[in-house]
């Protein structure tokens, strides 16, 4: 039974490696596209570069600890004599100094490494034209039970007036051009989620927050809420479209014509009645 339970353990580093192996590479069948979404951004990489060293360092942490647990279930396999009394010990306190030091001097050096990564994408944000102020948003995204709900400013270019624009789960932006969105939560913790622009920014209700990115190819992607949010969470999707300037332009227009002919027009009460 002993030799059982060991086989069985051995089997978890393999078929974990396995089955990540054929991920990444298999291009159709079962495991297609199970892998890495399409890297849209042009800092996507270093994001990437990062996540593979990460995933490379724990994978031969794994891979290690489940090899140490086959070879001692076997070695040690109550079903055979092995002859010798079971000794009592205390632990090693070289052991625990040492166990202790190499996580945290690990975790110290993933610090320092990805240091840049993160300033590039959650430090740096990006300058206007003027090189003395932020450049401002190009749209205002807000996450509430189950959507996004997205606002553009309006001809006058400025976000939080009468001229907005409204749309929900659908943000269109323009190609090549360093985008910035706003991103806000009206209700509970959502985290907004563009896989295919490697970027992911927790928002909670009152805190304001900025990301930042570079699309390089048109097409239409995943936005997804990465925070379990409550009952409707599986659904709290929208899409993005990346168009070209002139796409998005006119979109824009398209969509303030369309607000305008639906706007509610108050009736004031002439002072003659
Ligand atoms: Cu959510």
């Amino acid at each position: 039974m002993g030799r059982f339970w060991s086989l069985l353990f051995l089997s978890v580093p393999i078929l974990g490696v396995a089955v990540f192996a054929y991920a990444a590479v298999s291009e159709t069948g079962l495991m297609a596209n199970h892998w890495f979404p399409e890297d849209i951004s042009e800092h996507g990489h270093v994001i990437d570069k990062l996540f593979l060293f990460i995933l490379a360092l724990t994978g031969i942490i794994f891979v290690g600890t489940g090899l140490v647990l086959f070879v001692f279930l076997w070695k040690y396999d109550a079903d055979k004599t092995n002859g010798q009394p079971v000794a009592f010990v205390h632990g090693s306190h070289v052991l625990e100094v040492v166990w202790s030091i190499l996580p945290a001097a690990t975790l110290f050096f993933i610090a320092i490494y990805q240091m840049d990564a993160w300033a590039t994408a959650k430090m740096r944000r990006p300058m206007a034209a003027d090189g003395k102020t932020h450049k401002p948003p190009t749209a205002e995204v807000t996450g509430r039970q189950f959507e996004w709900r997205i606002r553009y400013p309006g001809p006058d270019g400025v976000l939080g007036n009468r001229d907005d624009l409204f749309t929900v789960n659908d943000l269109h932006i323009p190609v090549d051009e360093e985008i910035v969105l706003s991103v806000k939560s009206e209700d509970v913790l959502h985290s907004f989620f563009l896989p295919n622009l490697r970027v992911k920014q927790d928002v909670v209700p009152g805190m304001q927050q900025y990301v930042w990115f570079k699309p390089l190819r048109e097409g239409y992607y995943d936005i997804v809420c990465a925070e379990l949010c409550g009952w409707g969470h599986y659904k709290m999707k929208g899409r993005v479209t990346v168009e070209s300037a002139s796409k998005f332009k006119s979109w824009l227009t398209q969509l303030e014509s369309e607000q305008n002919q639906a706007a509610y027009e108050p009736v004031v009460a002439s002072e003659e009645e």
